[in-house]
């Protein structure tokens, strides 16, 4: 019987290529549709800007330079022992418009460097195709994921990458957290993942499930593909998990609950089980949604399951039947009611380690694939301390916590887990808000809202923690 953690457990780190890279225009690198999202500093809600604008503040332009750091943040994450590091491929680096023919070499030679840089301290690149981005232009010129003609775009964009990098990267995801797209009443998360704005579609809800089957069948035809040019490359799905809860034992949030939790389910279904599951056909017909589908794509989902399910933990959400279409201050689903049996952070995520545990199981016994955690962590305003120091206790509970469950999991029910990668291994731009000030690093960057800082890099108290989590295979903690 397993006592520990396998000792192939990939612990490490995530970020995403727009949240640390900076250099946007640099290295042939075109627009891509974060680049046009301002950030909410300034006074300045983050907003969908149509093109750069003047007197908007763009925190992903800069973001942490890791375009030009990336040597020194590697060298610190060999310190902390990272097996793993999870980031993205700008796409428009390697395509700065989309739709053309050839690659631009300079942003292919950037990740050729870092893939080397981490590969030479014997760390695993993991890395994602889509995190929330695409070149610009195919928003512009093509209308986003709503056109047919981006799965092509994106074919040619994985074809060039998983060729190039197929003995250095061997971990890959399609597309980044792809359920938030269900959010779609919230602007920020249907366009990140789409480049469309849902809200401004006369059929939002039908245009977001035609963009959905896009990427579904964007994604299988990855997986085929990746496994013809090397039947080693492990390429998962990426789900955004947080699990929904009935409030009450009361029947009415019981069932709400469950429907509500379909919508998660229903992309592992088609990810791992390769057909949209009857649940959806059926809300399809009763809503006469007309989703258009090509003749091969029923063939192209069942022969393109993903490997492995990449999710996201950051907390969970109680549903109370009652309180639908009531607005809550909760990060959260329609319905969401404080759970009084968790806390909430500032920004009203609610912190429930014993939700990961829950939510391990329930995906492993849904669909007996391997799963791995790729984002946890808790975003938090760091402050340095009288010594100069930021102690970050609060962030030490909360991932410690996280990581008892994640244990249990594995230990105990014997669910099987890859690997663990806490977001924001280093301070990057918060994706949500566009600032600086929602931190959830290891390592401290000395960059701030307004714009000023350094970029100078600094241990906080988590990082040596973490470098002994690791170097115990979790059992110090
Ligand atoms: C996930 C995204 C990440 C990341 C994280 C934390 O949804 O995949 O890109 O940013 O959430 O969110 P935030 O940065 O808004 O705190």
């Amino acid at each position: 019987m397993k006592k520990q953690l396998p000792d192939d457990f990939l612990w490490g780190g995530a970020v995403a290529a727009h949240q640390v890279e900076g250099g946007w225009d640099q290295g042939g690198k075109g627009p891509s549709i974060v680049d046009v999202l301002s950030s909410g500093a300034h006074g300045v809600d983050r907003t969908i800007t149509d093109g750069i604008q003047p007197g908007y503040h763009y925190a992903n332009h800069d973001a942490v330079d890791f375009y030009h750091r990336y040597k020194e943040d590697i060298a610190l994450f060999a310190e902390m022992g990272f097996k793993c590091f999870r980031t993205s491929i700008a796409w428009s680096r390697i395509f700065p418009n989309g739709d053309e023919h050839e690659p631009n070499e300079a942003g292919l030679q950037f990740y050729d460097e870092l893939f080397d840089e981490l590969l030479q301290y014997g760390i695993e690149p993991v890395i994602t195709l889509s995190h929330f981005e695409m070149p610009w232009h195919l928003v512009k010129e093509y209308g986003g994921w709503k056109n047919r003609k981006l799965v092509d775009f994106f074919l040619r964009f994985s074809e060039v990458v998983l060729k190039r990098y197929q003995h250095k990267v061997k971990y890959w995801m399609t597309f980044n957290e792809i359920n938030n797209q269900r959010n779609w009443k919230t602007p920020l998360f249907g366009y990140c993942c789409s480049g469309v704005i849902f809200t401004q579609e006369p059929n939002p809800e039908e245009c977001m499930y035609q963009v959905l089957h896009h990427q579904f069948v964007a994604s299988a035809q990855v997986v085929k593909l990746g496994h013809a040019i090397n039947p080693e490359l492990q390429i998962g799905c990426m789900i955004a998990m947080v699990p929904l809860y009935p409030f009450s034992c009361n029947p009415d949030d019981v069932m709400y609950a469950q429907e509500a939790m379909r919508e998660r389910f229903l992309f592992g279904d088609v990810h791992m089980r390769g057909y949209y599951p009857s649940y959806i056909l059926h809300e399809w017909e009763r809503k006469g949604y007309n989703i258009q589908m090509q003749p091969e794509d029923t063939a192209l989902l069942r022969e393109g399951c993903a490997d492995y399910i990449g999710l996201s933990y950051y907390m969970s959400n109680a549903l109370q039947a009652d309180a639908m279409g009531a607005g809550t201050a909760l990060a959260g689903f329609e319905g969401s009611v404080p759970n009084p049996y968790v806390q909430a952070s500032d920004w009203g995520w609610q912190i429930d380690p014993v939700g990961l545990r829950y939510t391990l199981n329930v995906l492993y016994e849904r669909y007996q694939k391997p799963l791995f955690i790729v984002e946890n962590g808790f975003g938090a305003v760091d402050k340095p301390a009288a010594d100069g120091q930021i102690h970050d206790d609060y962030r030490i509970a909360y991932l410690r916590s996280h990581i008892e469950q994640m244990k249990k999991a594995v230990i105990d029910d014997g669910v099987e887990l890859m690997g663990y990668t806490p977001w924001g291994c280093i301070d990057c731009v918060s994706f949500t808000t566009g600032q600086y000030s929602k931190r959830y690093g290891f390592i401290y960057v000395d960059k701030h809202d307004d714009g000023s800082g350094t970029f100078a890099r600094a241990k906080k108290q988590s990082f040596d923690w973490y470098r002994r989590v690791i170097a115990s295979n979790g059992e110090s903690l």
